[in-house]
């Protein structure tokens, strides 16, 4: 039995729980407040030291970083192969899940914090007290981000940049299922770049930003595949609260509009 930390809203625990889905692997969830900070908590720091979700333990042994937990989970259960054998493929398919880690993942931070926390920030403090917040971060690269973003929101050059590195990605994301003719970006196996990806989409379209795409046929036609499968139902349908889902929708539905003239500035 695997213990699976995670939390409901979190992108990261989701590229877990489609393996785990994905090769019917049993497993117990055990729920991290990111809002009550549990992920910081001397407990949990314990088990993952970054301070982040999502974190398994199997057979006693503590395993973090959700891309290579899916590594792990794939080689030691039975159950559709996630990652291909020859090593060529492998390595075109290893591009994916780092993408995600080292792009697509800080970019989409960017565009989240704008839309959800920002506002919520906003209505509980005031500027004053957000500036002394900020200034006493310890991440000074972390602190500068937060504060741009807080005071000057899509108009902070982060921001800009943040939607820049999503729209080339999923230009690219496109090219890539037109060029191996799908229906997954490898061709006819489903692995764990399709896994790593998916959860960036859901958190776009579950903020009203699936425009970002929507010109990207391919790109388009995999999501929808990706949305029928048995384990993407579990981990939208079930998990995500339809109050938490409620707020996302309208917080996205003022900034689209925002969103939607940038991407026409940016032309890509
Ligand atoms: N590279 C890590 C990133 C994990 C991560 O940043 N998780 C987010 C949730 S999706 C988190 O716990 N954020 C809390 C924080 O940064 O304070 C992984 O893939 O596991």
């Amino acid at each position: 039995m695997i213990e699976f930390y995670q939390a409901q809203t979190s992108t990261n625990s989701g590229k877990v729980r489609l393996v785990l889905e994905e090769k019917q692997i049993p497993y117990r969830e055990i729920d991290i407040s990111l809002e009550k900070a549990e992920h910081r908590s001397a407990d949990y720091l314990k088990l993952n030291p970054n301070g982040v979700v999502p974190t398994i333990i199997h057979d006693g042994h503590v395993l973090i970083e959700s891309s290579l937990i899916n590594e792990y989970l794939n080689e030691v259960f039975d159950g559709p192969d996630l990652v291909p054998d020859d090593p060529l493929s492998k390595g075109c398919m290893r591009y994916w899940p780092l993408l995600v880690d080292i792009k697509l993942h800080p970019a989409t931070w960017v565009i989240t914090y704008t839309t959800l926390t920002r506002p919520a920030k906003s209505a509980a403090k005031s500027d004053e007290d957000l500036k002394s917040e900020f200034a006493a971060m310890k991440d000074l690269s972390r602190s500068q981000l937060m504060s741009s973003l807080q005071f000057d929101g899509v108009r902070s050059p982060s921001f800009s940049a943040a939607l820049q590195t999503i729209r080339l990605s999923f230009r690219s994301l496109d090219q890539a299922l037109g060029e191996s003719g799908g229906p997954w970006i490898l061709g006819d196996q489903y692995t764990l770049a399709d896994v790593a990806l998916s959860p960036w989409l859901m958190r776009f379209e579950n903020i009203m930003c699936s425009g970002i795409w929507s010109d990207l046929d391919d790109l388009q036609a995999w999501w929808e595949r990706i949305k029928d499968r048995p384990n993407f139902c579990g981990i939208v349908s079930k998990r995500l609260d339809p109050a938490v889902l409620e707020k996302r929708t309208i917080r996205g539905r003022e900034i689209w509009p925002e969103v939607k003239k940038l991407l026409g500035e940016l032309q890509i």
